[in-house]
């Protein structure tokens, strides 16, 4: 087995590989949900299904054979030793609580960290076959077709999505909601924070914010946004890293008010 030099994990043809390996975790995601999906409850309202631990194994065993030298930190996986990286981060089912409520919104999320901050991203939904793409200094692109935010930055007219967490950190989510929700033209919320950030590459949200996150839900999304032209932090204005939970997430134009609004329900605390 030969070693992979830098330059050809971060390539083109690397993230063409790992686009592959998502769209076919996305097809065992979907065969399954065409079945009456099995469902585990982990503790209250954290579900696992069978789909998340197929679409598991299979990117395991994926990327381990086609990249020799990386570690793989998957949502269903043990967490490897910190300081080895490169480390792909992955969640096989995004929107899991979607999955099991049988809400057709769900999405394979594979990212890359080396060198300490997201290099590589794969977001894939296989019930509308978009595979939402980028790998950083080369920007994104969704099916082949370059993406960019949306440039606008009046709230009035912005789409702000963001999900709700679950237990006491959903207070803090209200008391930004409240805010926001006042001004914005109007709030979605998807149920999968990966594709949360891909709909604001693509133009389709000006913003989204959530708290609580795991890395897996935004590793592949903060590489895709930001390709796009978009910016994306924890609620003070950091970069997002392997620690990181609270994501905020806009267009240039809407970002920074939306980090105002994080940033004094932070410091409010
Ligand atoms: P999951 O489906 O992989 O669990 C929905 O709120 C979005 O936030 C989903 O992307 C979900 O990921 C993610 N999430 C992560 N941790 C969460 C938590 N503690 N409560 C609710 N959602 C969480
Ligand atoms: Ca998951």
């Amino acid at each position: 087995m030969h070693t992979l030099t830098k330059d050809a994990l971060l390539s083109p043809n690397a993230l063409h590989q790992v686009e592959a390996i998502a769209r076919e975790a996305g097809h065992i995601l979907r065969q399954m949900f065409d079945t009456t999906p099995e469902v585990w409850e982990k503790s209250p309202g954290d579900f696992l299904t069978a789909a998340d631990m197929a679409a598991h194994h299979y990117i395991l065993e994926a990327l381990t054979r086609q990249f020799p030298d990386t570690r793989v930190w998957s949502e269903e996986g043990e967490r490897p030793e910190a300081s080895l990286t490169p480390l792909w981060v992955v969640d096989p089912l995004d929107g899991t609580a979607n999955y099991a409520h049988r809400f057709p919104n769900f999405a394979v999320s594979i990212g890359l960290f080396a060198e300490g901050e997201y290099m590589l991203g794969v977001v894939h939904d296989p019930l509308r076959g978009h595979t939402f793409s980028a790998l950083r200094g080369h920007g994104a692109s969704l099916d082949g077709h370059p993406l960019r935010v949306s440039s606008e930055s009046r709230l009035h007219r912005s789409f702000v999505a963001l999900d709700w967490a679950r237990g006491e950190p959903r207070q803090r989510l209200l008391r930004v909601v409240q805010r926001v929700g006042q001004e914005a033209h109007a709030l979605r919320s998807l149920g999968a924070a990966a594709l949360g950030l891909c709909y604001v590459a693509a133009g389709w949200l000006e913003g989204y914010f959530n708290v609580s996150l795991q890395p897996w839900d935004f590793a592949a999304g903060v590489v895709i946004v930001e390709e796009a032209g978009g910016r994306v932090s924890d609620w003070r204005g950091n970069p997002l890293g392997l620690e990181s939970s609270d994501v905020v997430c806009a267009n240039p134009g809407i970002y920074p008010l939306l980090l105002t609004l994080t940033q004094e329900e932070t410091s409010s605390r």
